[in-house]
């Protein structure tokens, strides 16, 4: 017979990281008791997973923990190749996301600049307009009590037409684009044929920029390609890195968001009656939400250029370091005892560090807020008795280690 806390880690064990994602909230609770700096194994690859707040705080302002893949033991040894299934979460061209330092920034600034909050003000009527359409489609599908998947249908569609309108991609791509996302994302998919769509990937983003450098429009991806002042113009490699990194990123995360949201709010009736009451505020839904239901899994990776002290612990030079997001935001010293509870009445502002922290925090966070501040309250104003057609733990998460997504979301709407 087992016992039932056999699944509890110890602190210094290694935590398998299940790649199907069985069960999202034990692995979670596992991670966070094999301690600060604890041991996982990424299909076979260990790893250090950071999983406390104030630690990820201070090792994200580290310079001695940087994105260059050529810093990994595992990697300059050949240990790691193109094989292993996570490759693409590090290995993903020259961009924003995998520089450091000087270069970074400049790599970064054009995509910060056209995110600000002020900036976003001039695409809000773009994004009410989107969530007008999907939520009519939500209807027609679920329309005289047919359950109706509210992630196929509104969650999915909106990040992408989103991201793809502000980078200039042509609407025409979208179902392709969440295709080969889901492909990327998920552990079912063979080695090889993730690497034959990343390839063919590059080639769409290639092709954009091209056509973007011979007609140069209002869009993110044409402003990337132009030089500033007196600057260096990025490169084609760099403009498609990050038109990728945009991409990928936009889309994959806030379908999270939104789903994780709703979630949360149709398994605590009573906090949702509060938001329907204008009691609650949806900032306040989507920064609990951000806390205690973590898009981002854990994002790889970071390599040390020497040994760094964490508490008693040592993350060695050439270690691969993660940041364990979903636990960290589940940290009892930086969230209190209840940190496991989805509670709406803790005190604003929440200090979750969900978007990250340093030099790579998430460019898009505002746009994120944006997003899910006019999805959510929209959804529910038009359909305030939408409920979930199956029982809440009948949810499964789709196989993929880094980022919590689910299959999918089957919903009544009640109407
Ligand atoms: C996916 C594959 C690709 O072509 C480019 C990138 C770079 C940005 C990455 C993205 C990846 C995976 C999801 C990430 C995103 C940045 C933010 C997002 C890690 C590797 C998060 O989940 C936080």
């Amino acid at each position: 017979m087992t016992c039932p806390h056999a699944a509890a880690a110890q602190a210094g064990d290694t935590v398998v990281i299940d790649p199907m994602v069985g069960d999202l909230d034990g692995e979670t609770a596992r991670i966070r008791d094999a301690g600060p700096l604890a041991r996982i194994d990424l299909l076979g690859v260990p790893a250090r997973a950071v999983t406390r707040h104030a630690d990820a705080r201070r090792l994200l302002l580290d310079p001695r923990l940087v994105k260059d893949l050529d810093a990994w033991e595992l990697w300059r040894t050949g240990q790691v190749t193109r094989a292993w299934p996570l490759i693409g979460m590090v290995d993903a061209g020259r961009s924003m996301f995998t520089v450091d330092g000087e270069e970074h920034r400049r790599l970064r600034t054009k995509t910060s600049q056209a995110l600000t909050p002020r900036r976003l003000e001039a695409i809000r009527p773009d994004i009410e307009k989107f969530t007008a359409e999907l939520l009519d489609a939500l209807a027609a599908g679920g329309a005289d009590g047919a359950v109706v998947d509210l992630k196929a249908v509104y969650a999915q569609p909106l990040p992408m037409r989103v991201v793809g309108m502000l980078m200039g991609v042509d609407p025409e791509a979208n179902t392709m684009l969440t295709r080969q996302y889901k492909k990327f994302f998920s552990m079912l998919t063979p080695q090889d044929e993730r690497l034959a769509l990343l390839a063919d990937l590059d080639v769409f983003y290639a092709d954009l920029v091209r056509q973007k450098t011979a007609h140069p429009t209002d869009d993110l991806t044409s402003a990337l390609i132009l030089a500033d002042e007196g600057g260096e113009p990025l490169t084609e490699e760099e403009v498609v890195g990050n038109l990728k990194a945009m991409v990928a990123a936009g889309h994959e995360t806030t379908i999270g968001l939104i789903l994780n949201a709703v979630r949360a709010l149709l398994t605590h009736p009573d906090q949702l009656r509060l938001v329907l009451a204008g009691e609650i505020s949806w900032e306040q839904v989507i920064e609990e939400t951000l806390r205690w239901d973590t898009p981002t899994t854990h994002l790889l990776m970071r390599f040390a250029t020497e040994d760094i002290e964490v508490g008693d612990q040592v993350i060695a030079e050439g270690e691969g370091v993660v940041i364990s997001y979903r636990v960290i935001g589940r940290d009892p010293e930086q969230h209190g005892p209840e940190a496991d509870a989805f509670d709406l009445t803790r005190p604003a502002p929440i200090r979750h560090m969900t978007f990250g922290h340093g030099p790579h925090i998430c460019p898009g966070a505002a746009l994120s807020r944006v997003e899910a501040g006019i999805a959510l309250p929209a959804l529910f104003a038009r359909f305030p008795r939408l409920a979930l057609a199956v029982p809440s733990g009948e949810l499964r998460n789709l196989p993929v280690m880094t980022q919590n997504d689910l299959e999918s979301f089957p919903v009544l709407l009640n109407d």
